[in-house]
């Protein structure tokens, strides 16, 4: 396998997408982010998975948050709240430098897939981060009490309203990244991270045209429910508020006709005779560098094995 294109959001999917980079150069795999839960804040642009994403190569994210900065201090949205401003979203001081700078980037012209790549390169990332598409994706969040922005359910509202159902707000005009679509001239295989199917990889894969653009590559994805539960934020939740088991063989349902190979992990291994695709178990809750590193080791060992559809 030489060549692989990871689709990512959220924390989870930046974890393994570290494990990726450390044994993949820069010519051999490139991270397709999730941008639909961006959104405009205090006159900034948020990306929270390319953020993700960026703290995690660079070996700055927040490990006790398991979002942000490492080493971050907190006056700026202290004062802020102090102000009588919005304070419910906390960008800390450090982040704070990394979002004017991306304002700064994108008021001069430069697309987000630039502004990306001009941070990423002074924070010493080699390897592409490149939002599925420049053009705006939001993630619209239908609940019991209405539509929510998906920062106001996810962060404001802690995830509590019951879910009904997502809408990606502008997903019908967005463009697949240039930068991805030139990559997928001569690549080999996709992984799909353990990542919210719902609201992390679905912005992804409903950009018109991307799931044509890798149909004809062997896609595997990995759980990121694992004994039931997700490790990390409201996928569980979801799926029982959408009437779906909290089972990894739902998630496996989920990229149905899409995926040849499904990552699960060692404890759901008894799943595997549910599934009619070619899987593997494995560990892959990822507490260590050399757990992120292993997953990745076994994802690609995996691709490996599948034939070209
Ligand atoms: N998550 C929180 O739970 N609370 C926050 O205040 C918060 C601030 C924040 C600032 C910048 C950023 O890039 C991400 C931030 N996140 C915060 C994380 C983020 O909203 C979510 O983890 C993702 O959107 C889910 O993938």
């Amino acid at each position: 396998m030489a060549k692989i294109l990871a689709l990512t959001g959220g924390v989870g999917g930046a974890k393994l997408a570290l494990g990726l980079s450390k044994i993949l150069g820069p010519e051999e795999v490139m991270f397709a982010v999730n941008v639909g839960d961006d959104f405009e804040h205090l006159g900034l642009h948020i990306s929270p998975d390319i953020d993700s994403l960026t703290y995690a190569l660079s070996g700055e994210n927040n490990q006790e948050l398991g979002w942000g900065r490492a080493g971050e201090t907190w006056q700026f949205i202290e004062t802020l709240g102090g102000l009588g401003g919005e304070a419910w979203f906390r960008l800390g001081d450090k982040d704070l430098a990394l979002h004017m700078r991306r304002a700064q980037l994108l008021k001069d012209n430069k697309t987000l897939t630039q502004a990306t790549a001009e941070i990423a390169a002074h924070m010493g990332i080699k390897h592409t981060m490149a939002p599925i598409s420049d053009d705006p994706i939001r993630t619209m969040v239908n609940t019991a009490n209405g539509e929510l922005a998906f920062q106001h359910y996810f962060v404001r509202e802690q995830c509590k309203p019951a879910v009904t159902g997502f809408r990606f707000e502008g997903i019908e005009q967005a463009k697949i990244n240039p930068a991805i679509k030139a990559w997928l001239q001569d690549c080999d295989g996709v992984i799909i991270c353990p990542s919210n199917p719902f609201v992390s990889v679905a912005p992804i894969l409903q950009v018109p045209g991307f799931k044509q653009a890798i149909a004809h590559l062997p896609i595997i994805a990995v759980s990121p429910i694992v004994a039931g539960m997700a490790l990390k934020g409201p996928a569980a939740k979801m799926m029982q508020e959408l009437q779906i088991p909290t089972t990894a063989k739902a998630i496996a349902d989920q990229y149905e006709g899409l995926i040849n190979g499904f990552v699960l992990d060692e404890t759901d291994a008894q799943s595997i005779g549910d599934l009619t695709l070619p899987a593997i178990a494995t560990q892959s809750v990822m507490v260590t560098l050399e757990d992120r590193v292993g997953l990745a080791r076994e994802c690609i060992r995996f691709l490996d094995t599948l034939q070209s559809k």
